[in-house]
Formats: structure tokens, sequence, C-alpha cells
């Protein structure tokens, strides 16, 4: 048989597909609907590895979907704004437009070589004005609707990229992109109200039901609810600025309040503002604190820092009881009131401030079963459950009751007209910043006018283009810089005016591109929404869980916002999220540090293991630890030059077959050379059988059963079928792949002509291969497509059904039974499913276990208890 080629056939095969335009979906198409999406690429310049896998798995259930007779939907378009693209206009001279068309052609060549059934005709990028027409359009709708308003806010700048980030965007106090320590600037920026949605997209969580629930509570966690309790303390006039009279804190667990040893307050609070006026040493404290920022990363990690103010608090259980008031570090103005009462003994953060400052604690929950009077707290803060102590009328409550009574009781106590004490829910969740001071991206589409302030630019002036003759010769926002672009007549007054020469976070164009994609030839809309309701939601929606928080949140967000201005009619984009692992890949180092690439290295294995020699000296270089495939570690490897050396179908079976979708693969060369071992075992196959097919081997006889090798036969691939079926339907490649591999294995002893012994029945083996056929299908399409074509069926199995499971196959033809004697097993027995109580009792009578544990004495009674027990009672 000839070797399989595939380069050839693989460059055969996506040209036929693409003549047919097989996976093209038309929306009027009266099958049922599967909407299958894998996260859009940034067009960086190169598909990586990442993109391989994901996109496989994305292509085998929908080419399964499609063989199950479902009208697929399966697009694939470009996440084209953001930053890099004027990076390469800064370092290399490029426009950014020409920059990103350039690599979307280069990707989208590379996406082509892997095979994937993609609807090409429904491609777009976000950058494309056809595209943010639609979203200027719904940012004004959104704007009518008070889901998009202007705020003043404290914002994270990044000193490098000069813009502004969101929150979700700083880690670690650094900009996610440039690295630069963040820093905090008050300034007007656009923002989505997502607040508004806190609650419904909290519960909405637990109806998504084919989500990951690591993702589920990441974005619970991310919202952030939480139930407490806001307290009113009053300030000790004698220490307090002129003007203040109380301290308003929030907190959730008012059950700790007899455990209280001091108040903080953030530096940007109205009364450390009015302290500091008075008190330099406190206004340079402040000043100091305020540049360390207010994200949460930083505040959980810098070490607690405070300066008392000499205010104090007064207990609200105790006149008598002063507590003095801080400005600390910790105490984020943005959450809650800004300010907290602190109770060491039961708060990590708490028990690190008192430990620095000497204040003492003083435990008010006691673990169960631990004796109050040695129960101590020092280093570590006890924040488990247990019953109150040193806490007066709470004294031996459960928390939930003593949270209750304090509520109740600090409820109905009035100061001035208003309760000391009010139940509240509060949210983590911040209003989504979306203004970004960068040139490629969605200009927002609004004009400020020095006498009616923010006009929205008019329906028929959209889209808002960007201007192509920008300069990146200074930092900064190329379209502030631009000598005419921004300058306007006001759409109103017809004064002078200028636009917004903010543009969108990229984010906000991946929160809708999966609608779009329904209809992206609308030119007037950006939905049909008859259209997007029936495609939408995404049936199937893959992509990396780095995605878990913000992409997913802001997509569930806008398509609430699109509902709410009539955009679409449902509130839920994706109905199954799955997160796929990474690619991962061994290091080389070389003796003086320096990484080298795979490609750059062979490995050898003897008897003393694998060694790893650089091919261009013949050097040994060390073999580091395993770690996600990344430019810096140099531990990439180029799919172009996979598929070029391999295949796809290499590529893609590799992906699927080596460790369960959602965890990390280790992409190896040793793997990759069995992957494609394995092609070739597959081509054989087909080919030997249809060489041999003809052959007096097989029986003239054409009845699928009538014979018991072929009935076997048949149960085989039945068997293995339904577990792929079954496999594939709940996304378990790797699984589906082992059951192939088996199936393999019969297959190539039933086809070889040297390895059976007699006749076979030409349509079980018939049978059996144009199963094997269909089922490798959704993972390497190409190999299908040849093997369907040298067995001479019609058509491309691309586009033929899936095999159609035979359940009376799948049911056992024969049973074990345990078999005991006097209640106690002593074995077990396989019969005939079919057999009769005698000739079971005779099977078992006849079992030596059976007569040693009967000792000789006589059979009493047998009692058989279908398909599981036979007891002997002697
Ligand atoms: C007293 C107390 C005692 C607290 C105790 C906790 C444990 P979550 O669950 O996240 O809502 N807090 C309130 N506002 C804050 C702010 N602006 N900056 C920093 N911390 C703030 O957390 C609520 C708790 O976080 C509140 O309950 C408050 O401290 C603190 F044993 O009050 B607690
Ligand atoms: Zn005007």
């Amino acid at each position: 048989a000839e070797r399989y080629n595939a380069r050839e056939s693989e460059i055969h095969w996506q040209r036929e597909w693409d003549e047919e335009a097989i996976f093209a979906s038309k929306n009027d198409d009266p099958r049922p609907k599967y909407y299958v999406l894998e996260m859009f690429p940034y067009p960086s310049g190169r598909i990586h590895m990442g993109h391989v896998r994901n996109y496989t798995m994305g292509d085998v259930l929908a080419r399964f979907k499609r063989a199950k007779g479902y009208n697929v939907l399966h697009p694939m378009g470009w996440d084209a704004f953001g930053l890099p693209a004027e990076n390469a206009a800064i370092e290399r001279k490029v426009a950014p437009k020409a920059w990103t068309y350039d690599n979307i052609a280069a990707m989208k060549k590379q996406l082509k070589s892997i095979g994937l059934s993609l609807d090409w005709a429904r491609e777009f990028a976000t950058c494309d004005p056809s595209y943010y027409k639609h979203q200027q359009k719904m940012f004004l709708d959104m704007l009518a609707a008070g889901l998009a308003e202007r705020e003043k806010r404290k914002l994270n700048w990044d000193p490098v990229d000069m813009t502004v980030l969101a929150n979700e965007q700083v880690i670690d106090g650094r900009g996610w992109r440039s690295g630069a320590v963040v820093e905090q600037r008050e300034m007007s920026q656009w923002v989505f109200k997502i607040t508004k949605y806190s609650q419904e997209l909290l519960e909405a969580l637990d109806g998504l039901d084919r989500w990951p629930d690591k993702v589920r509570l990441m974005q619970r966690n991310w919202i952030g609810r939480s139930e407490g309790l806001l307290i009113r303390f009053a300030l000790d006039p004698a220490t307090t600025p002129a003007g203040e009279s109380e301290l308003r804190i929030f907190t959730t667990r008012p059950d700790t309040l007899f455990g209280a040893k001091f108040m903080a307050i953030s530096a940007d609070h109205p009364l450390a503002v009015a302290a500091a006026a008075k008190n330099p040493k406190l206004a340079e404290f402040v000043a100091d604190i305020k540049k360390i920022g207010t994200a949460q990363s930083i505040i959980d990690t810098a070490e607690k820092q405070g300066f008392d103010t000499g205010i104090k608090a007064v207990h609200p259980f105790d006149p008598s009881w002063k507590l003095p008031v801080y400005v600390a570090n910790f105490v984020l103005m943005e959450y809650g009131t800004g300010a907290i009462f602190g109770c060491p003994a039961h708060d990590q953060r708490d028990l690190d401030f008192v430990n620095k400052y000497n204040l003492g604690n003083v435990p008010v929950v006691c673990p169960e079963g631990q004796d109050p009077k040695t129960f101590v707290i020092t280093d570590t803060a006890y924040d488990g459950d247990g019953r109150m102590i040193n806490s007066r009328f709470l004294d031996g409550m459960t928390i939930e009751a003593a949270k209750e009574e304090v509520a109740k009781r600090l409820e109905a106590e009035l100061r001035g007209n208003a309760p000391v004490g009010e139940r509240q829910v509060n949210f983590r969740l911040r209003d989504w910043g979306i203004s970004r001071q960068r040139y490629w991206g969605c200009p927002i589409p609004v004009i400020h006018c020095p006498t009616c302030d923010v006009v929205p630019v008019p329906d028929d002036q959209l889209p808002v283009t960007l201007p192509e003759d920008v300069s990146f010769d200074r930092p900064g926002n190329a379209l502030d810089h631009h000598p005419t672009w921004k300058h306007v007549n006001c759409p109103k007054c017809g004064a002078k005016a200028v636009r917004e020469t903010d543009t969108m976070d990229t984010f906000v164009d991946s929160s809708w591109y999966f609608a779009r994609f329904t209809d992206p030839w609308n030119k007037d809309a950006p939905t049909t929404p008859d259209i997007a309701n029936r495609m939408m939601p995404v049936d199937q929606y893959i992509g990396g869980v780095e995605h878990a928080i913000l992409h997913l949140l802001y997509s569930r967000f806008f398509t609430r916002a699109m509902k709410a201005t009539g955009h679409i009619d449902m509130s839920e984009p994706f109905a199954g999220m799955f997160t796929q692992g990474m690619v991962v890949h061994e290091t080389y180092q070389k003796a003086d540090g320096a990484w080298v690439t795979p490609a750059e290295v062979r490995i050898e294995v003897d008897g003393n293991g694998r060694r790893a020699v650089l091919l261009a000296t013949g050097e040994d270089v060390a073999i580091g630890s395993i770690e996600k495939m990344s430019k810096s570690k140099k531990n990439t490897v180029d799919p172009d030059d996979i598929i070029a050396s391999y295949g796809a179908d290499v590529a893609r079976w590799f992906m699927l077959s080596d460790s369960p979708p959602d965890r990390d693969v280790i992409w190896s060369e040793e793997g990759v050379r069995g992957a494609k071992r394995f092609v070739e075992r597959v081509w054989r196959i087909v080919q030997t059988f249809v060489q041999t097919r003809g052959q007096p081997l097989y029986t003239e006889k054409s009845g699928l059963t009538d014979s018991e090798q072929a009935l076997a036969l048949r149960r085989i691939t039945h068997k293995r079928l339904a577990r792929i079926t079954e496999d594939i339907e709940r996304l378990s490649f790797n699984t589906a792949v082992a059951q192939i591999y088996d199936f393999v294995g019969v297959l190539r002893t039933v086809v070889d002509p040297e390895k059976v012994a007699g006749p076979l029945s030409f349509a079980a083996v018939n049978e059996a291969v144009i199963v094997l056929v269909k089922i490798i299908s959704p993972m390497m399409p190409h190999l299908a497509e040849e093997c369907w074509n040298a067995l001479g069926q019609p058509g491309l199995v691309s586009e033929a059904d899936w095999p159609q499971i035979e359940r009376d196959l799948l049911v056992e033809d024969s049973v074990t039974l345990v078999v005991q004697v006097n209640g106690k097993k002593r074995g077990d027995v396989t019969v005939p499913r079919a057999a009769q109580n005698a000739d079971i009792e005779a099977a078992v009578l006849a079992l030596d276990a059976v007569k040693a544990a009967l000792g000789g004495k006589p059979v009493r009674k047998v009692i058989v208890v279908p398909m599981r027990i036979v007891n002997v009672v002697g």
C-alpha cells in the first residue's frame, strides 16, 4: 500500500470544502441549530499552538454536530483593536490598520491549513467600520437607556501606555500589558452601568449548568455580594474636626462589635481629608499611602500601615467606650463606606494592624470545644464558627444569632431621626470604565459642545471612523494629536465643538461579536433580532480560563444591555462554556543559560534516559521544566512547521489525544510521531480493505449477522461507536481517542488476510471500516476524506451522517453472576444472557469452589436472583 501523503491530501480537501462551501450555515435552515464558538483570536501575526488546540476542539464538535443533523453555526473573526497595533506603528512605522489586516491575512491562511470547518462567509474584524458602526449605535442606545454614563473617577493610570486601565487590567499593581506601576488619577470617563445587573448576574449563574463550576465561582467572587450592617458611629466632639459628627462603617460581622479595638478610614475618606487639613504629619502620611494606589491586590499584599488621627469614635453599645480612628492603607474608599471598625481577633488584616501598633485584641467568638478562659489569639485571627464570648448580652449565642441581635438593636435605636444600624447588601463589582486614551479602538460617538455639553453623534453620521493619517511620534493618544479630526460643529447648535477622543476598551468589541455572527450582513443594525433570537445563545463556547471573569462577565452584561435596547431577546449569551487547558512544552537551555527552541534540538533516548542535543553544534543542552509555551522561554513549536512535516491531522489528533481537554497537554516530538504512526495505520487498514475486499476471503453471504464472527465484530463496532459518540458529546475527546485506538487495534487484524482464520462477512467488515472513517472524521477530517474517497463512497465524509448506533448490539450477550454458598461469596459464573435457571444451577454446582464449600453436604436449595446472584443453600 502506498504511504499517505498528508500534504497533498490536506490541500486537496481544503480546496474541495472551500469550493463547495459545505460549512456555510444558512439562517433559514429548518433543522435545529447548534452554535459552536471558540474565542476569536487577536491578530498578533501568527497562530500559536494554543489556538490550534482551542480551534480543533471546537471543530470536532462542529463537525460532529453537523453529522448529527444540526444546522451548525461555526464562525470565525478577529478581535482586532488594541495596543500591539499601535506599538507596531511606533516601533516599525507601519500603520495600525495595515499591520492588523496583514496579520489577519497571514493568520487566516494558517487557520485554513488546520482544516477547520468554519463558515468564512461570516468573517469580520472588530476594526472594520462596518462592525464598529453598530457598536457605536449600541453605545448611544445604552446612553439613552441610562446604561452608559460619564463619571468622574479615580482611575488606574498606566504611565507607560499612557492610558486608563480597568481594575481588572491591573495585576499586582501593574498594568497588564506594560507591567508599569499603575498610578491613581481623577478623571472623567465613560462607564457602562454593569452594577445595575449585579444581583441578576449573580443569580443567573445558578442556571448556567453547562459552565465549569470554577468559572462560576470566580464570577461569584468577582461580583462579591455581601450582606451586612451599616453602622453610624458617633464621634467624640472634643476630638473631631468641625462639621464632622459621625462615622458610617460597613461590616459583615456586626457580631464582633465587642471585640472592636480601633476604627480605620481610607486616605480618601472626607474625615481623613478634614483631619489632614489640620495635621501636616497626617497629610504627609495620606499623600504617601495614596501613591501605592487602591487596587485590591496591592492592598492585600502591602504591609498594613496606619496613622492615628486623634479622633475618637463612640461604641454604639457603650457611650463610655472610645475607639481610636486611624487612617489606614488597607481600607478602600470604593467599597462600602470607606470606613471600618477593626476586630483583630477575627480578621487577619485587623490583627496584623493591632500587632504592629500594640492595640491588643479580645476574642469574642470561641470555637466549639475550646475553653473560653484559655482561648487566646496571637498571630492568626480566628474566622471560624463558634459561640459568642466577652460580648455582654451576646454571650453564648451563635454568630448568626448575634448578628441578628445586633442588627435588631441598632435598627431600633435612633440618632437624629435615623436608625443607628441599617441592613445593607454590598457588591464588589464596580461599573465598567470603558474609556481608553488610545487611537486603535472604537471611537466613542459623542461630541463635547461648550453649550450643549455631551451631544450624541446623530445616527446618520455613524460610523465615526478613525482617521488613517495619524502620527505616533509622541506618546499618548494619536486621535487627540490629530490636527483636524476632533474639530467639528456641534450637531445641536452648530457651534465649534470637539469629538470625544477616547476610544472604547477592546473588551467592548468582544462583548457582542457572537451576536453579530448571526447576521453579519445586516448593514442597518447590529443584529437582526429574529435571526439572533433563533441562532443564539452560543450552545458551546470554548476558550481559555484566563477569560473566566472579564470577557465572560462583560459579555453577559452586554447581552442584557442589548436586550434592554431591543437588539436581542435573551440575557445569557453562552449556554455551554468550556475552558481548555494550555499547551506546554519542555524547556531547553544552553550551558550559558540561553534558551533554545525545540526545533533546534534533537532528543536522544538511551539507557541513561533522555538527552537533548543542539542540532547545529552537537553540544548537550539541559532539559528544563515543562512550561506554558512562551516566547521568553523559547519553548514554542510553530504550527506551520508541524503541519508542513506531519500534516494538520497529526497536530489535531495529538492535541486531542494526550490529556483531558480541560488540562494542560504536553507537546512532545515523540507524541507527535506516535500520532503520525496512527494516521498511517488507519490509512493502511483502509488500503488493505480496498485491495482485498473482492477476494474469496469474504463470504458470499451478505447478511450482517450470518455468522458468530460477524456478530462479534458488529458488537464491537457499535459498542465503540456508542462510547465515542457519548464522549464527543461531553467533550471528552481524549477518551474518544482512546476508544478509536482500541477499535483500530481490532480492525487491523480483521482486515488483514494473513491474520484471519476463517471466511469473513463482507458486510460486517465493510460496516466497521465505514464507521471508522466516519468517527475519525471530526478529528482527522483530511485523512477521513481520503479514506472515504478510497472506499468509493459517494460525496464527502464531512457531509455524511453520523453512523446510526444499533442499540440491540450494545446489550451484553452474557452475564456474570455472583455465586454464594450459604450467603458467603465463593466466586462467580458467566452464562449466556438467555440461560435457563436449570442451566445456571448446573453450571454453579459444577464449580470447584462450590463443591469445596459444600464439603460433601447435600444441596438443599439453589436460589437464582436473575442477572445478579446465585445462592446455594447446603
Ligand atoms: C468588622 C469585622 C470584623 C469585619 C471581623 C470582618 C471580620 P466583604 O465580605 O468583602 O464584604 N471592610 C468593609 N469596608 C471595607 C473597605 N472599604 N476597605 C477594606 N475593608 C473593608 O468584607 C466586609 C468586611 O471587610 C467588613 O466587615 C469590614 O470588616 C471590611 F471579624 O467589619 B468587617
Ligand atoms: Zn451645542
